[in-house]
């Protein structure tokens, strides 16, 4: 089972948004910032020394850094998605990928209570 260790009001949003569009079975492992210093508790360094969100447990694979996950699950589990690389439409997958982590990414991430 796919586990998400998940941040409220953060990036972690995108790699839930990911999950769903692939259908994919996943459960989460939520975590509450600080409010006054507005960190991720300590705790989520015992799964990752970068003690950031999101981190994505998937069997023996833990991995960190959204952009990687969300290659890691197209990569793992729906392959046919990703262009060939070195061609327009790899350029686009990428500008999308990295839009989705970058300049949209303040747009998305919103208040949510899990
Ligand atoms: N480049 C990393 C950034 C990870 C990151 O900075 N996550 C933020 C949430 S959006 C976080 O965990 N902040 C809490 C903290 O820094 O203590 C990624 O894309 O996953």
């Amino acid at each position: 089972m796919i586990k998400l260790h998940h941040l409220n009001n953060s990036r972690s949003q995108r790699v839930i948004w990911a999950l769903e569009e692939l259908g994919l079975d996943f459960e989460i492992e939520s975590y509450q910032r600080d409010p006054t210093t507005y960190l991720a508790p300590e705790k989520l360094k015992e799964v990752h020394p970068l003690g950031k969100a999101p981190i994505l447990e998937d069997g023996e694979n833990k991995i960190a850094e959204s952009a990687v996950i969300i290659d890691y699950l197209v990569n793992q589990y729906a392959p046919n998605l990703k262009p060939e690389i070195n061609t327009e439409e790899y350029l686009n997958y990428q500008y999308w990928m990295h839009y989705a982590e970058g300049s949209l990414m303040p747009y998305l991430v919103m208040k949510l209570v899990f």
